[in-house]
């Protein structure tokens, strides 16, 4: 792969930016430490993502090395009192909402360790994709320490509350193919084959129609958890302002004039 980093916005050195076409692909990038999140990343994170360039239309996030990520940078575990530990945690909720709720799709690919906060960042992407490698643990319960990076809110959804109880509770950790039984990943393949996978999704991501994405990762998750009265009411109005872009108009009069292409079966 070609480095464009110079499209991007500077980076500490635990990222690394490229561009092909109009996906970027972010690595993790501090695999001598298994890509631990530490504060300067999970803030050069929320700076690339805040300050994607217009024309990049979906992102692959992956991890450098032999691991996704290993999780909270435990060096950095200093003592806090209450009110400074609400603020950090707070910062990392703020960061991964950048992402879940940022300009485009994201993809992740994962192999490796996903634990700890590296689960976290995995559940507040859209798509992820799991090479064979890939395990999931929350040691969070023998560290004597807890969620903070929005665990509780983002992976019940995901794998349910009694699951993640029991990785916690127990330090169970679940392979790769259980994480893909469950749902927790949509995409399962060979080691070394994540990063084409992904980015095949988001290159095929990357051509719907920029305000069909913005609906699909800002509207349906809140949608999805509204009561049916609200969702019912918020989806009609999505669809309508969907229906009323130019974008959707050229591509239904692109179908109906048969220069679209028809669904088929993948
Ligand atoms: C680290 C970290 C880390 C590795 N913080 N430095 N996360 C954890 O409890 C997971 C802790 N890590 C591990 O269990 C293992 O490192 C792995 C299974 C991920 C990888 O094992 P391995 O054998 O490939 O690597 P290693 O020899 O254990 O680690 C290599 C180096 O990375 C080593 O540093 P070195 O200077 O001795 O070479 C490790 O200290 C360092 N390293 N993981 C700091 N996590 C917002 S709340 C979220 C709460 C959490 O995320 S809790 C989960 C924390």
């Amino acid at each position: 792969m070609t480095d464009h980093a110079a499209d991007f916005c500077p980076l500490p050195p635990s990222l690394r930016a490229e561009r092909r076409g109009a996906v970027a692909v972010l690595w993790l990038h501090r695999a001598e430490k298994r890509n631990a999140l530490n504060d300067t990343l999970v803030q050069g994170m929320v700076a690339f993502f805040d300050s994607l360039p217009d024309d990049i239309r979906a992102v692959v996030l992956a991890g450098d090395g032999e691991h996704f990520s290993a999780g909270l940078d435990l060096t950095e575990l200093e003592e806090r009192d209450v009110f400074s530990g609400i603020g950090h945690s707070s910062s990392w909720h703020r960061a991964f909402d950048r992402i879940q709720f940022g300009k485009v799709p994201v993809v992740a690919v994962v192999h490796g360790a996903v634990v700890g906060g590296g689960l976290e960042l995995a559940a507040a992407v859209h798509i992820r994709v799991a090479e064979r490698s890939a395990y999931y643990a929350l040691p969070e319960g023998s560290r004597g320490i807890f969620v903070g990076g929005g665990g509780s809110v983002r992976l019940p959804p995901l794998i349910g509350v009694a699951r993640m109880m029991d990785m916690m509770l127990t330090g169970r950790t679940l392979g790769a193919e259980e994480g893909q039984a469950i749902g927790l990943t949509q995409y399962l393949v060979d080691d070394g084959a994540g990063m084409a996978k992904g980015l095949e999704l988001a290159e095929r991501i990357a051509e719907n129609a920029p305000f069909t994405n913005f609906a699909v990762t800002h509207m349906l998750p809140r949608i999805a958890r509204a009561d049916p009265a609200a969702g019912f009411a918020t989806e009609a109005l999505t669809a309508a302002i969907a229906q009323g872009e130019k974008e959707a108009k050229k591509r239904l009069k692109a179908f109906l004039e048969k220069r679209a292409p028809k669904v088929v079966r993948g």
